[in-house]
């Protein structure tokens, strides 16, 4: 019998107050994984009483003390991480080594923002009066709601709670329903690590339940969601009529250039990692490839043939590349957008169906895909599949390639493969991206860079690096005057 999985308020793990369950099994296996609490809008407002509580405390203990618990934290992180990655490839299905990548990028930012504890620098500026100090300085804001999405299990919460709570936030936190697991791992090690009760309180369940208590709370001023499009522009307009600061990180549709003088190897290699790795189901994932024609027969029979002998199979085997798509609803989604593919008239490459054979049949998997010779305003080439999808699209120009690139509504992650310094920078001039690869696939952001996308992909806030702390913090201009006598600003001066 697994365990049951259960809520962490003001400092204890608790049951919901409805009473109920619900499961979760293994996308690779269809064995039961574990067992969570289904919470309420109660659950929520105990969450939050108990935040606002901590909050007038945790904001007063020493940033560079909450920052040495984050050290404590990415500490133990580390001794974990191989459980941590197991326990998530049967949760979510993700193959074992991007698991450990996956804890391993919680760690990074534990370790980081540990450091901006002893930083979280304002400025100091001459004033215009004589005798007078200015200065500003970072203060923390109160409660923040913080819902995370099941691909990054580990990563994504710790891009929100660790800046967060070193800033001297509190949290309500609203994990992926398909990987509270993980979420209930991630705030053990916050516990053991001394983050004291009430800072970060964990709410397990739905999002029409959980989250919308979350972003209906009046007493939650900030929210940060990472999701898909749809979701995130409901939230925000659900948020605005409160007038909360919102951070979403939502949809892409992330593009390749391949010049005619890039190297393919290299561009074969890095186009497979981003398109195929997490089956797909990455924010950053490339499912567009934007070659020259020049190179297009070359480059796609090197990828058909690749992804058509990539191994799929449980992410525990260390020898699978691909592991299953996280749920049944996930994997109809995608062969309907590979059915919408073959009737727009693109050309099927490689994959194209639901993997059965033998054990796979058990799981959701689904065979690597490309499609070729697509036009960029067929709905494969405009619409995130979220799978493991890509699609090729041809054309005559690096002009050409970047107007590929750049339309599309979202903006998140694209990359050029050349061996030409002018087509690199012109690329890094003008595609509107939050991130830009030269020489390397659409994945693979590290946590001290922003994060985050431009036009459907965001709303213009950037996770991790320092970046982060502005959405985090509000900033407080303080005026010190020392003369001992009224002096007006403007005025005096003179
Ligand atoms: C996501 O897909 O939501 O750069 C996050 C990357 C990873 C993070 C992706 N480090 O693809």
């Amino acid at each position: 019998m697994a365990d049951i999985f259960r809520n962490y308020i003001n400092g204890k793990w608790v049951d919901s107050e409805s009473g109920q369950t619900y499961q979760r099994t293994n996308p690779a296996t269809g064995e039961l994984v574990a067992t969570y609490v289904k919470s309420t809008a109660k659950d929520v407002q105990v969450a939050v009483d108990a935040a606002r509580t901590a909050f007038e405390s945790w904001r007063l203990f020493p940033a560079p003390k909450r920052g040495e618990i984050l050290y404590r934290v990415g500490q133990i992180m580390l001794d974990k991480k191989e459980q941590f990655a197991r326990e998530m490839t049967e949760e979510m299905g993700k193959v074992i080594s991007e698991a450990r990548g996956d804890v391993q990028e919680a760690i990074d930012m534990a370790f980081y923002m540990a450091g901006e504890g002893r930083r979280l620098y304002g400025q100091t500026t001459p004033s215009e009066l004589p005798n007078k100090w200015n200065m500003s300085v970072r203060k923390p804001i109160g409660v923040a709601g913080i819902v995370t999405p099941w691909n990054f299990p580990m990563a994504i919460p710790s891009w929100k709670i660790f800046p967060a709570i070193v800033a001297g936030n509190t949290v309500v936190f609203k994990p992926a329903s398909m990987t509270a697991r993980s979420a209930v791992r991630f705030v053990e090690i916050l516990t053991e690590a001394g983050v004291p009760a009430g800072v970060v309180n964990l709410v397990i369940g739905g999002g029409g339940e959980v989250g919308d208590a979350i972003i209906n709370h009046p007493e939650i001023p900030l929210i940060s969601f990472t999701g898909s499009t749809e979701t995130g522009i409901a939230v925000s307009t659900a948020a605005a009529k409160l007038n909360k600061r919102v951070s979403l990180e939502m949809g892409g549709k992330n593009a390749v250039i391949v010049m005619d003088d890039a190297d393919l190897d290299l561009a074969t290699n890095g186009i497979l990692w981003s398109a195929f790795g997490t089956s797909g189901q990455r924010c950053t994932a490339a499912s567009r490839v934007v070659v020259d024609r020049n190179v297009q027969a070359t480059l796609v029979d090197r990828l058909a043939d690749r992804a058509a002998s990539m191994k799929l199979g449980d992410g525990l085997d260390e020898s699978v590349d691909v592991g299953p798509v996280v749920s049944g609803n996930q994997l109809k989604s995608i062969s309907g957008y590979v059915q919408i593919g073959q009737q727009e008239g693109a050309r099927l490459v490689t994959g194209g169906n639901i993997a059965t054979d033998g054990d796979l049949g058990r799981g959701y998997f689904h065979q690597p895909t490309i499609f070729d010779n697509a036009t960029a305003d067929m709905r494969i080439a405009q619409e995130e599949i979220f799978g493991p999808v890509t699609t090729v699209v041809p054309v005559d120009s690096l002009d050409e390639a970047i107007k590929v690139v750049n339309g599309v509504k979202y903006g998140l992650s694209a990359s050029i493969f050349t061996a030409d310094v002018n087509a690199a920078f012109r690329a890094m001039q003008d595609i509107f991206t939050g991130i830009l690869y030269v020489n390397a696939g659409t994945t693979g952001a590290e946590i001290h860079l922003p994060f985050g996308g431009t036009k459907a992909t965001g709303n213009g806030h950037r996770e991790a690096g320092t970046a982060t702390l502005d959405f985090f913090t509000e900033w407080q201009s303080i005026y010190v005057d020392y003369s001992g006598r009224l002096q007006r600003a403007q005025i005096d001066n003179q």
